[in-house]
């Protein structure tokens, strides 16, 4: 059975996953996840015309929102949930759909007999095989004869919406809802099943999908600090205590803050991993004392790690990868994450009942005894920053600042990111790095000292942070009443799955030029595509760390 997917950074040979995927997707999950995105479109495509009438469907938009999530690599690797959620889509599919052809009658006083596409009339066949089949029809590369430009820009859009919903997904957990954001996943799935659209057409929806992620990323960071409040600085340890432990990773705050909530008293410790790290910064989360530290480092370690940690760990989001034997029944999934196998913790009634998690990491024993470790700082958000914009402008009239480098992004397996390591390393010491998401952990736990008392590193937190980057960025460029391109700041971006790629668009929707991405450019954009963003942007791939910091700060850099 065949495959092909290349929405991440590590697809095989830098072309596609054809066989199984680099990140364990095997092509029985692939191709339901092409059906599934199919499903989505239909749905979309009913959403649309129901939204043109100013109809809305709740069910609809939470489906496409999670729908999408569903996908974005390393989320959900269990082909019996895809199958179900596929399932699902059809029923939610139908329900949007009488809405509409309802509406539509009220309005016009006769039925709509319009054409529509594929997408809308999908039904889903009664069987494995049946589904199968079907997923691949529509995946891809199924339109052979499709221009390669506008499948790089389908692609491009439909990579950014799965990294919306990510945040969507998160920002309505939290209560939070924009109803742009909500109304755009409609209009830009329907978008990937109109044959009309030219490559301009579908530049241009890109861009205005960036601006649509900004208010996303805004949304998820009003959610945030609403209820966790706004991060400060907050120093993290990075050892050990004796006795039981539950080690959580992923992005989801909620999911960490119930689990503190449930385990208070237990004498349970909980660690932070991957994205969670950022959490240690928020004053609702870090009030519990037993919230001890953080453990391992950016999530293409973990089997290494997950196998030493001797407690329960808990998947909250992207990244899992397949669990090793070791720890298979000390790892549980949550929201929408899944592998098969791996026990699952469901929201029920609203809540999440994490007693399974509790009694693993109490069986489990814990830490022997208590290891050293030293700290590192987090917490640096837009607001921490901006309060000490005094002392930061001062610094760069002074001369102390000569420029800022946002370092930030995805980590991954692929070489080549050392670079960014040696790009922070290398940094001249009258320079500052702001960095987000999880490719910082190859270097957060280096020692770069400080610039009369502002950190020479400043960790702004996880990847949708990103709105506190652009935040510092457009508030620097009032101060110094210049654009934002003009800013002794420059953007050195890792990327591997979709969620960066939905940053970039907002980056570049905002205007700003010059970023320098790696490890590699993705498969999924086509040279004309990226002659299209060198031409407006001048986007470039990182060459050596020497070379960039070289030819950003002048010869005179290191
Ligand atoms: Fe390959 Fe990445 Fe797709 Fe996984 S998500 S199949 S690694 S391209
Ligand atoms: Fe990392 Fe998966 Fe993207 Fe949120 S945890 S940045 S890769």
């Amino acid at each position: 059975m065949g495959m092909f997917c290349y929405q991440c950074e590590q697809t095989a040979k830098g072309k596609g996953c054809d066989t199984l995927g680099i990140c364990g997707k095997t092509p029985e999950v692939a191709t339901l996840q092409d059906l599934l995105i199919h499903a989505l479109k239909g749905i979309a495509v009913y959403g649309q015309l129901a939204l043109e009438l100013g109809v809305k469907d709740k069910n609809a938009d939470l489906f496409l929102i999670e729908g999408l999530f569903t996908t974005v690599t390393n989320v959900d690797f269990d082909p019996a949930r895809i199958q179900e959620e596929i399932v699902r889509a059809y029923q939610v599919k139908e329900a949007i759909k009488r809405l509409f052809l309802d509406a539509y009658k009220k309005k016009n006083g006769r039925d709509f007999d319009g054409e529509l596409p594929a997408a809308a009339y999908w039904k889903p066949a009664e069987t494995l095989a049946g589904l199968l089949d079907q997923g691949s029809k529509v995946g891809i590369l199924s339109d052979k004869i499709l221009n390669e430009d506008i499948r790089s820009l389908r692609e491009l859009l439909l990579y950014g919406l799965k990294g919306m919903a990510a945040y969507a997904d998160h920002a309505l957990i939290l209560g939070k809802e924009n109803e742009e954001v909500t109304a755009f996943f409609h209009k830009g799935l329907r978008a990937l099943t109109n044959n009309s659209l030219t490559v301009n057409d579908l530049v241009n929806l890109n861009m205005e999908f960036g601006m649509v992620n900004l208010k996303c990323l805004e949304l998820l960071d009003q959610a945030h600090t609403d209820h966790f409040g706004h991060p400060v600085p907050t120093k993290v340890f990075l050892g050990a205590k004796k006795g039981p432990a539950i080690l959580v990773s992923g992005h989801d705050l909620l999911d960490l803050e119930w689990l503190l909530q449930q385990t208070e008293g237990k004498g349970i410790s909980i660690y932070t991993h991957g994205e969670m790290l950022p959490a240690h910064g928020y004053p609702a989360l870090n009030k519990y004392k037993h919230l001890v530290g953080n453990y391992g480092g950016a999530w293409q370690d973990q089997a290494k790690e997950f196998d030493a940690f001797p407690g329960a760990i808990l998947m909250t989001t992207n990244c899992i990868q397949r669990p090793r034997e070791t720890y298979q029944d000390r790892i549980f999934t949550t929201g929408l994450v899944a592998w098969p196998g791996v026990a699952h913790i469901s929201l029920q009634n609203g809540k999440k009942d994490f007693s399974p998690v509790i009694q693993k990491a109490l069986s489990a024993g814990g830490f022997k005894q208590d290891i050293p470790g030293k700290e590192i700082m987090v917490g640096f958000g837009h607001q921490a920053v901006l309060g000490v914009a005094d002392k930061v402008v001062g610094a760069v009239k002074a001369g102390q600042i000569r420029h800022f480098f946002l370092v930030g992004g995805c980590d991954g397996a692929k070489p080549g990111r050392n670079y960014y390591t040696e790009f922070a390393e290398q940094a001249p010491k009258d320079t500052v790095i702001l960095t987000l998401a999880c490719g910082k952990y190859r270097f957060n736990k280096l020692e770069f000292g400080d610039i009369g008392g502002i950190p020479r590193l400043l960790d702004m937190g996880q990847c949708n942070d990103a709105y506190s980057a652009i935040q510092v960025a457009v508030a620097l460029s009032k101060v110094f009443n210049c654009g934002v391109n003009e800013l002794p700041l420059s953007m050195i971006l890792s990327w591997y799955e979709q969620k960066a790629v939905c940053i970039l668009l907002t980056l570049l929707a905002l205007g700003i030029q010059n970023i320098r991405i790696g490890p590699s450019l993705p498969a999924f954009v086509s040279p004309n595509v990226l002659k299209v963003l060198v031409e407006k942007f001048n986007i470039k791939p990182i060459t050596s760390a020497k070379e960039d910091l070289e030819a950003i700060l002048g010869t005179a850099a290191v």
